[in-house]
């Protein structure tokens, strides 16, 4: 998988992107991470990339000039065949699910575009993205953070990066419940006991009992998901 993301804090992205599994992606070759500075591409000597809203109103706009060279830039670097999906992170886009991340990891390349101030002109959205995600009901100050979540939820299903937990990369959400608590040593700890039917050994008991904790929480938390 091949993440080329268009950004005005490239530092942002490479320093949260350095660490765990998300890291070993990129040290091992099955995730690659290309960050293209928008400002790079300003016309403009004073390397603007903003500028007012058309109509009058608080903040700033993004300008699309800038915007669209830094993805002609990326589709250039990427040197794909196909042209690579587009996705726009903005708080007004569709909600990010698993199955969307999913649908993104079969994807060779992303190509990630993070808004600011206000927003971004409507037209250079119109001309080059394809999918614009949200990843929640609340309002980041960029696209960044979102970019990250998104390519971190991605990396993880990119077959090699979890190694031989791969197994396990989907499970939480594609039973389509919350994941059951987890305990390990010691026994005790905090005054607290282990559920005895997980030192029981009894595996059918364990599986009935994680299902059950499971479809509780399920319940109490996001009833939504049943
Ligand atoms: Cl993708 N961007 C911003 N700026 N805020 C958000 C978001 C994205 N998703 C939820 N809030």
């Amino acid at each position: 998988m091949r993440f080329s993301v268009l950004t005005l804090f490239p530092d942002m992205v490479y320093a949260s992107a350095g660490y765990s599994i998300f890291k070993r992606g990129l040290d091992q070759g099955f995730v690659q991470l290309d960050c293209i500075d928008i400002r790079d591409f300003s016309a403009n000597k004073h390397r603007q990339v903003d500028d007012y809203s058309y109509g009058g109103g608080f903040g700033m706009v993004m300008k699309a000039q800038p915007i669209y060279d830094a993805y002609q830039h990326a589709l250039e670097r990427l040197g794909c065949a196909a042209s690579p999906r587009v996705v726009f992170l903005t708080p007004a886009g569709r909600p990010l699910t698993q199955e969307l991340v999913a649908e993104f990891a079969r994807e060779d390349a992303l190509i990630l575009l993070c808004g600011h101030y206000e927003g971004v002109d409507e037209r250079v959205v119109e001309e080059i993205v394809t999918d614009e995600v949200s990843i929640g009901d609340y309002v980041l100050t960029g696209g960044e953070l979102a970019a990250l979540v998104l390519m971190d939820a991605v990396a993880r299903l990119v077959p090699g990066v979890l190694g031989k937990e791969g197994s396990f990369a989907e499970e939480s959400f594609t039973a389509g419940l919350l994941e059951y608590p987890q305990y390990t040593r010691p026994a005790e700890v905090l005054g607290r006991a282990v559920p005895d039917v997980l030192l029981s050994g009894d595996h059918k008991a364990v599986e009935k009992w994680r299902h059950e904790q499971s479809l509780r929480r399920t319940k109490t938390r996001r009833p939504d998901l049943l």
